[in-house]
């Protein structure tokens, strides 16, 4: 199929799928005054001390600061709401105590033992990558700390323990309905896959493609890999699209993507690529610029989700840090709100009562929608599938 096809195709059902989402958007926000927050299941806290301290652990430095950066806005603006509403009682403060985990494992293992061991923190958002988390939440496990992934999307993070969490959906329930609705839309047959072979989130990314890709009947005509850092893409791009595959599939961080993306387009490739969640900051929109577009990546959260919990959000955000909140600091401005919840309910600072509340939270508003865990604490919600079409992600065309 050709490129411009394509596009064409792509343009108009994404239109008409998101011609209700825009006008519902607008009644909505109009007609409710809305806010989170008031998920009144547990009485107002009495036991707690002044001062509150969770832990939140973010790619701050590096080319990981892509996605960190924006995690650790969105909780402190979660933190600014939590304590002006009083939710966890009259002069009570919920604090985060930030460190920088810089995308690397060691790091994360020191940041995760001083929150953890010095700073007695009661709980830990974060770290940013699961090949971060493989690495330090064993530590939170064995101090008996909750500690909740809000990006973390490879297969088995919370097989780690009884106190690991995530609030981000893992690729395997984002993917293979990626695959499934590109297939129908784009009608692939063939397509040629990259991927990174040195961190555990671009690997676990693999599996699940090859997976999906096996299960809609997709011939892979090319497999090729890369390590984080890697810069020129260009052998492995030339041989894949020397195949002539309807569409590149590709898990990648962002800083890789960017390259991927930008020396595919380079080298005459006009068709779809595919991409996991790495490729879901607006970051990597930005940096690849035209060649971005006809990039799509299934998500947890999309900026024209209608929901009045989800507008509200980003209107906050954007008001507070003046640029629009991505899936991310979505799931880390949710993850802080589940946090406050379970230590509302708790009424207390013990670590393991403050466990058990976070995993007895049932159908909490918020962006993501109404929020839960499943019994092996993943979250349980829809996920959405993008295009990337000048530099922005756009609803995949989810009714015809
Ligand atoms: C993971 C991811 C990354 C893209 C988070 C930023 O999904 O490491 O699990």
């Amino acid at each position: 199929m050709k490129r411009s096809r394509i596009v064409l195709y792509l343009l108009i059902i994404t239109s008409v799928a998101l011609l209700p989402f825009v006008a519902m958007a607008q009644d909505e926000v109009a007609t409710e005054d809305v806010q989170i927050g008031f998920w009144d299941e547990c009485p107002a806290p009495e036991n707690l001390p002044e001062t509150v301290s969770i832990g939140a652990i973010f790619g701050l430095s590096g080319p990981i600061s892509v996605y960190g950066g924006s995690q650790s806005q969105a909780v402190e603006l979660a933190l600014t709401e939590i304590n002006e509403s009083g939710y966890l009682g009259e002069g009570v403060t919920l604090v985060a105590i930030t460190e920088d985990s810089a995308g690397d494992g060691e790091q994360a293992i020191a940041a995760m033992t001083k929150l953890v061991e010095e700073d007695q923190v009661v709980a830990v958002l974060g770290p940013t990558l699961s090949t971060e988390a493989f690495s330090a939440d064993p530590v939170a496990q064995e101090n008996g700390t909750s500690v909740m992934g809000v990006s973390n999307t490879a297969i088995g993070i919370t097989d780690m323990g009884d106190y690991v969490f995530r609030d981000s959906l893992p690729e395997s329930s984002v993917i293979p309905g990626t695959i499934a609705q590109a297939t129908t839309i784009l009608g692939l047959e063939r397509v040629g896959v990259l991927y990174g072979n040195d961190d555990d989130f671009t690997l676990s990314g693999y599996d699940v493609f090859v997976q999906a890709l096996e299960d809609n009947n997709i011939e892979i005509i090319g497999e090729e890999t890369f390590a984080r850092g890697d810069v020129d893409f260009n052998p492995q791009l030339t041989s894949l699209i020397a195949g002539e595959p309807d569409a590149l599939v590709v898990s990648a961080l962002a800083a890789e993507a960017v390259q991927i993306i930008t020396q595919a387009r380079a080298l005459g490739y006009e068709g779809p690529i595919i991409g996991g969640n790495g490729l879901n900051s607006p970051a990597v929109l930005e940096q690849s610029g035209e060649a971005s577009n006809g990039v799509i990546v299934g998500a947890a959260w999309n900026i024209a989700n209608p929901a009045p919990l989800s507008v509200e959000f980003a209107m906050n955000f954007e008001e507070a840090y003046e640029a629009a909140p991505d899936q991310f600091a979505a799931q880390a401005y949710t993850g802080a709100w589940l946090y406050a919840t379970a230590i509302r309910c708790a009424d207390s600072v013990d670590r393991t009562e403050i466990r058990d509340a976070l995993a007895a939270i049932q159908d909490f508003p918020s962006p993501l929608g109404l929020f839960s865990f499943a019994e092996d604490r993943n979250p349980i919600h829809d996920p959405v599938v993008q295009i990337a079409q000048d530099g922005k992600f756009a609803v995949l065309g989810a009714e015809e």
